[in-house]
């Protein structure tokens, strides 16, 4: 029978051990801290974009994160620190750099900057 041939290839963990699994499995963060991560809201929804990891302003804060897509790279920036991203610098594939802040009022999204690479 099927059924039992399987269960028998999946009780084995040689053959299906999951490393993505098993690390996953011993991390523990047990008290989420919103100044560590930067996070943004979409509607409803909120993206944890994890912990900062570049110091943009040189202020020994750890302020952005860095992105690499397909067509260039996307800096997320939290510039006052309360863990909110409050700008994104998209730099494209081609030199083209545009920068959006976030409108703290209004929620919305506002082009700051457009430019290019030199
Ligand atoms: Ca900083
Ligand atoms: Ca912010």
């Amino acid at each position: 029978m099927d059924v039992h041939t399987h269960l028998d290839g999946s009780g084995d963990p040689d053959d299906h051990g999951d490393p993505v699994v098993e690390v996953a499995a011993h991390v523990v963060t047990p008290l989420p801290d919103a100044h560590d991560h930067l996070w943004m809201a979409d509607g409803d929804r909120i993206w944890d974009l994890g912990p900062a990891e570049t110091d943009t302003d040189a202020d020994g804060v750890a302020d952005s994160l860095t992105r690499v897509g397909p067509d260039g790279m996307t800096v997320y920036t939290d510039t006052d620190h309360d863990g909110r991203v409050d700008a994104i610098t998209e730099v494209h594939g081609d030199g083209a750099v545009e920068t959006h802040t976030l409108d703290g009022a209004t929620g919305e999204w506002i082009r700051t900057h457009v430019g290019r690479l030199d």
